[in-house]
């Protein structure tokens, strides 16, 4: 029996007792080691296994499946870490899309880091939110500002009509590209790169570091600035291995998330710049449009529409995180 038990905390990575011990902890991403969540888990690891006896397994994207398989396992207490984002984690949290609504996240380099270290939507209103669903929240950071990739340009929605934009699986996400006038198709990472080649879909949306990575602007080539989003993820434990933590340990988990936090959020306001660089020296046909304040101020009035329906869902606490996030943006110098 007590084989049995041991067995099981090992493989649930539930710490019995306060005796102090070893443990190797999983840790799941979406991305791969070389990608902004994955120098996020590095830091994480590094500080772990050099300031404790524990060490740190980590999953990049694919070792455990798609994004929504790995979130089961994580609520399972399976892996004890797990970095997901809000266009995956949305279908389960809908609070989580306050992060998809346009034009309430930071997109000016400037505000970047004073919203996500000192912003209160994203410190104070969320953990308690990931925690009715079985996670402690540990970080929140971007990971650049959402650019549209298409075949052709747009600089208006009647541009977007007909247009079939890929969005990450969340339904805010859909009334977002359905709001700017495009016809949007839902579906996970795995499916992008085969249904632009196929031109299944005409366009997709992420943070310049990322398209630059998986060469998305030669697959679509058009890269526009809409300034309606930043790319945001999230980190998060499962919250009954994080309770079962001596207090040295939750001492030990948070100093390792600040550590990377911090190390993220000085990376994450280069990672736009360097990644344009890259795609204007490595791909010079591609075409690099940045929408005039007129411009925007169109697809801003769009997102009214998709800012009421997040509320409709979200009910009066989506309504408060919305208007904190607005706080926090002004706040931040945005
Ligand atoms: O578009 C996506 O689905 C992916 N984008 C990023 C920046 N990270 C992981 C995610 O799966």
């Amino acid at each position: 029996m007590f084989r049995l038990l041991a067995t099981l905390s090992l493989i649930a990575g539930i710490t019995f007792g306060t005796a102090a011990r070893a443990d190797e902890w999983r840790y799941a991403m979406e991305e791969a080691l070389t990608d902004p969540q994955g120098m996020y888990a590095q830091k994480f690891k590094e500080y772990i296994e050099s300031n404790s006896d524990h060490t740190v397994k980590i999953y990049p994207i694919g070792a455990l499946g798609e994004s929504a398989d790995a979130m089961e396992q994580a609520q399972a207490g399976l892996l004890q870490f797990i970095d997901q984002s809000p266009g995956y984690t949305g279908a389960m949290i809908p609070e989580a899309e306050a992060f998809l609504v346009p034009y309430v996240q930071p997109t000016n380099p400037d505000a970047i880091k004073h919203y996500f270290k000192q912003g209160k939507a994203v410190n104070e209103m969320f953990p308690e939110i990931y925690r009715e669903h079985g996670l402690e929240l540990l970080s929140v950071f971007p990971e650049g500002e959402q650019v549209v990739t298409t075949m052709k340009p747009f600089r208006n929605p009647e541009d977007l009509a007909g247009m079939k934009i890929r969005t990450m699986p969340s339904p805010l996400l859909l009334e977002t590209y359905k709001a700017f006038g495009a016809s949007p198709i839902a579906m996970s990472w795995g499916e992008l790169i085969g249904a632009l080649k196929t031109n299944m879909v005409d366009g997709q949306e992420n943070p310049t570091v990322w398209i630059e990575a998986y060469d998305l602007d030669n697959l679509a080539p058009v890269l526009t600035y809409t300034g309606h989003a930043q790319y945001t993820t999230a980190v998060m434990a499962n919250a009954d291995f994080y309770d079962g933590l001596s207090a040295a340990d939750k001492k030990l988990v948070q100093d390792a998330t600040n550590h990377a936090h911090d190390y993220i959020l000085d990376m994450a306001v280069e990672l736009d710049k360097v990644g344009l660089e890259k795609i204007r020296k490595s791909n010079p046909e591609a075409v690099i449009n940045r929408l005039s304040d007129a411009e925007r101020e169109v697809f801003m009035k769009r997102a009214k529409a998709v800012e009421e329906a997040f509320i409709e869902k979200a009910g009066d606490r989506g309504a408060a995180i919305i208007a904190q996030m607005k706080k926090d943006l002004k706040a931040a110098g945005q």
